[in-house]
């Protein structure tokens, strides 16, 4: 009985202080300080300068300066809908200029918490400056409201021969591997601008495809099974569905074959919310060195025999160069062409 009391009073306490804290000002901070608390455990407990302590002061900034903060779980940016549109006389300097806190090489940190998500955008590029000026204008402050870690990387294809977005895709995820442990990789078109921001650019149980509504399409998807535009995967997933193929030169087909292998994989597509994953197409026509890929049928017939052979774990390449620009970090890459 006693015992029942007691506890009774326990609890009654404890939700009185609960209570009390969310009410007070800073009541949002101080939920965040405790699920961080907890979540990190005494492990990221740091002895700060007693100087830099304010006494008897904000109870709440020394509870912050002993403790690292992890993100919150929502981010408190997230605002929802954009509204998308592109300026003719907007310039790629104006655009670094309107986004300060990036690091060189396109990267950034949440400066006010630890995020937990290291994210890779990785987009296939030639001869695209109009849309990556304004891709790069939408997506960083856009990363930046998810609180996420990012890194973006252009892959530009050196010459003229015939596009091969899939093989590009494969120089990227090796590349960006390299410089830090990514966890999560955004496949991304260059021409497509996400129109939500609580569409969030981190991985899932399973392979993600992200544009799912594109106004091209009516916001609805074009066919069952597509997979193409921006998709999200973790190492482990590229790892496990050996990547893109290598070998699908011009337009079509690569993303279909990188659906099939997600299948074949023993893993399934999962799709966020239509209501969020919208997009802008940014006009264009077809690419010249991109045309339609006559042989895609006959290769998709193929996926099953050659998946595990022909991916991420066969791509040859030479790296001619890799710049560290204000807002992305570009790799040019030389990747053979069809005969070699
Ligand atoms: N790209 C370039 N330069 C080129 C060609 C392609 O940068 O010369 C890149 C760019 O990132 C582009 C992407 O490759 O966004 C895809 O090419 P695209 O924009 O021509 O493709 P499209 O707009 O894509 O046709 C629609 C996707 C749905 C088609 C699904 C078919 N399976
Ligand atoms: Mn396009």
């Amino acid at each position: 009985m006693t015992i029942t009391k007691g506890w009774c009073l326990l609890v009654f306490l404890f939700i009185q202080l609960v209570v009390m804290a969310l009410l007070y000002r800073e009541g949002k901070r101080l939920a965040y300080f405790f699920d961080n608390f907890f979540k990190n455990g005494s492990s990221s407990l740091v002895f700060p300068n007693p100087q830099n302590l304010s006494l008897p002061g904000d109870i709440y900034a020394n509870l912050r300066l002993i403790t690292r903060q992890h993100c919150p779980e929502v981010s408190p940016y997230i605002r929802g809908p954009i509204h998308i549109q592109f300026p003719e006389a907007l310039t790629l300097e104006e655009v670094v200029q309107k986004t300060p806190n990036v690091t060189k090489g396109g990267r950034y940190k949440p400066t006010d918490c630890e995020s937990t998500h290291n994210s890779a955008i990785i987009i296939p590029y030639r001869n695209r400056e109009q849309h990556l000026k304004y891709l790069l204008y939408y997506l960083h402050p856009f990363l930046q409201r998810q609180q996420l870690n990012y890194g973006i990387y252009i892959i530009t294809q050196s010459g003229d021969f015939t596009f091969n977005r899939g093989k590009l895709l494969n120089v990227g995820f090796k590349e960006a591997m390299k410089d830090e442990d990514w966890d999560c990789m955004l496949f991304h078109d260059v021409d497509l601008i996400p129109e939500d921001d609580r569409n969030l650019y981190t991985c899932d149980r399973f392979p993600k495809h992200v544009s799912i509504a594109i106004d091209k399409f009516g916001y609805k998807l074009p066919y069952k099974s597509i997979f193409g535009g921006v998709s999200a995967l973790t190492p482990e997933h590229y790892l496990k569905v050996n990547g893109f193929p290598n070998n699908y030169w011009g337009w079509g087909g690569e993303d279909d074959d990188f659906a099939a292998r997600v299948e074949l994989s023993g893993m399934m597509i999962t799709r966020p919310s239509f209501r969020h994953a919208r997009y802008k197409m940014i006009r264009h026509v077809r690419d010249k060195g991109n045309g339609i890929n006559p042989k895609r049928f006959n290769l998709l017939n193929k996926t099953e025999e050659t998946w595990k052979q022909n991916g991420i774990n066969s791509v040859q390449y030479n790296v001619i160069s890799k710049e560290l620009h204000p807002l992305y970090t570009n790799i040019t890459v030389d990747i053979g062409t069809d005969k070699a």
